[in-house]
């Protein structure tokens, strides 16, 4: 249907051009010159530009009567005073742009040009340039002035016994944290992240859960680098050549080890025999069997079947991982071992806090105050129905309060759609699968969401909610869309 479309509209073009040019060849073989316009080619251009001005506005109006209206009832207290914002805005742009449009066009319409009319110059009015400047800098500033009236009423400090709500983002889903019973998150920090604690909550469990899994992460790396087979050969190259003694005389072996057992021999029994002498024969010894025992131990790693081949590349590429890993487990070993003394409270009031997903809830009536996180780019949480958005910052907390007015039941009613949820979208491009990065809200009444709150389980992420089924919904989803535009 589009590619019809897209078709008509060339083959449209086409045709114009061709048209012009048989009017270009018509009127050059009257013997007229095309830069001759007739005062009547004037007037039917002002008249169309009257036309125009009709359809335009009949076609604004139109729009405004099919798009206008926001979808929803503001849902929150804020919500109606951005509403009344927004209109008092476009009140103003719907005046100007009617007055300056209905200039524009009525002018070019009057005043086309005839020959034996002039039009009358100026330099310059006092008049109208105070009009033209004093009444644009009033209505600007009282715009700003209610703006920002509005937005500090927005944005101000929550009270004191608001529900306190954490909204935590990454690509590509949402998670809402509570505090739990202590009203106070538990800090976080992103190297305690692992898929049970998606959050990376600070508690003595979480630090364990991380260390455990660093630890394996490290060890299956070290495997990995132990094994690799062009290392172990040229290792156990390098010890032949060395206990075949080694140092480029490799004829000389057997001698040397003859020579060697001769003077252990003679060190045993003479007493007199110079201390310094022993001691670096003992170091040989001991290097010696050391040796020894490295090289059945390569012979025999050689032969299991952990045994790997890697690239040059492949093998520093897992140096570098292993590097990083330890570093990983280093962080993490200073936030168990910090010293937290009167910061205790902090460490371990994440113990309670109860992490959701895929939909959270919030009493009706009662103020939220929202603190925003992202772990990897900026997002920006945006629900439409409460005329609320926030760009979360990756390392910035951010904020903001709202207090819900109507229950998703009531809200229901009031647009006779039992379907309808209220939601949590991101409204910043920031991959893939944005499009798809939401997250349910549900308004209900104080007493159902005391009972929703309680069946939340603590800080660990419930079971069935974990990533790689989350992106593969999304995938089909996306893919399921572009089946749908096609
Ligand atoms: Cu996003």
């Amino acid at each position: 249907m589009k590619l019809l479309i897209l078709l008509v509209v060339v083959l449209g073009l086409v045709a114009a051009v061709q048209l012009s040019k048989v009017y270009q060849l018509s009127i050059s073989l009257r013997g007229k010159r095309e830069e001759d316009i007739s005062e009547a080619d004037n007037r039917l251009n002002g008249g169309l530009f009257l036309a125009f001005m009709v359809a335009f506005y009949a076609s604004f109006i139109w729009l405004l009567v099919k798009y206008g209206s926001y979808g929803t009832p503001p849902a929150s207290e804020h919500g109606v005073a951005v509403d009344r914002l927004m209109d008092f805005n476009m009140a103003i742009i719907f005046v100007v742009f009617f007055i300056v449009n209905t200039l524009l066009f009525w002018f070019s319409a009057k005043y086309y040009h005839r020959a034996d009319r002039k039009a009358r110059f100026f330099v310059h009015d006092t008049r109208l340039e105070l009009v033209w400047t004093v009444i644009p800098s009033v209505v600007l500033a009282i715009i700003i002035a209610y703006g920002l009236q509005t937005w500090n009423e927005m944005t101000g400090e929550a009270s004191e016994d608001a529900l306190r709500v954490e909204l935590y983002s990454k690509q590509f889903d949402w998670t809402a944290r509570y505090p739990g019973s202590d009203g106070e998150f538990g800090q976080a920090n992103y190297n305690l992240i692992t898929p049970m604690n998606a959050l990376g909550i600070v508690t003595a469990d979480g630090v364990d859960a991380a260390l455990t899994e660093i630890e394996e992460k490290i060890a299956k790396v070290e495997n990995e680098i132990n094994y690799e087979k062009g290392h172990l050969l040229a290792e156990r190259a390098s010890i032949e050549e060395e206990l075949n003694g080694g140092h480029g005389h490799g004829g000389h072996g057997h001698d040397h080890d003859h020579s060697d057992h001769d003077h252990s021999d003679h060190a045993h029994d003479d007493h007199g025999h110079d201390e310094h002498a022993d001691e670096a024969h003992d170091d040989h010894e001991t290097h010696k069997h050391a040796l020894e025992a490295r090289l059945l131990e390569v012979n025999h790693m050689l032969e299991s079947d952990k045994v790997i081949i890697l690239t040059e590349a492949a093998f520093e590429a897992k140096e570098d991982k292993l590097y990083r890993l330890l570093r990983h487990r280093q962080r993490i070993q200073e936030i168990r071992n910090f010293d937290f003394d009167s910061e205790l409270t902090a460490w371990e009031s994440g113990a309670d806090d109860q992490v959701v997903k895929g939909e959270f809830h919030l009493p009706v009536g009662r103020e939220v105050e929202f603190v925003f996180r992202s772990r990897d780019v900026i997002h920006s949480a945006y629900m439409p129905q409460f005329r609320a958005q926030m760009n979360t910052v990756p390392g910035v907390p951010t904020r903001f309060k709202m207090t819900p007015t109507i229950t998703t039941d009531s809200m229901r009613m009031v647009l006779e759609n039992p379907d309808f949820d209220y939601v949590l979208l991101c409204n910043k491009v920031c991959g893939a699968a944005h499009f798809n990065m939401q997250m349910k809200v549900v308004i209900e009444s104080q007493e159902s969401y005391d009972a929703w709150i309680s069946e939340q389980g603590e800080f660990i992420v419930k079971e069935g909610s974990d990533e790689p089924e989350m992106e593969q919904a999304s995938a089909q989803k996306e893919s399921q869309t572009i089946t749908a535009s096609l």
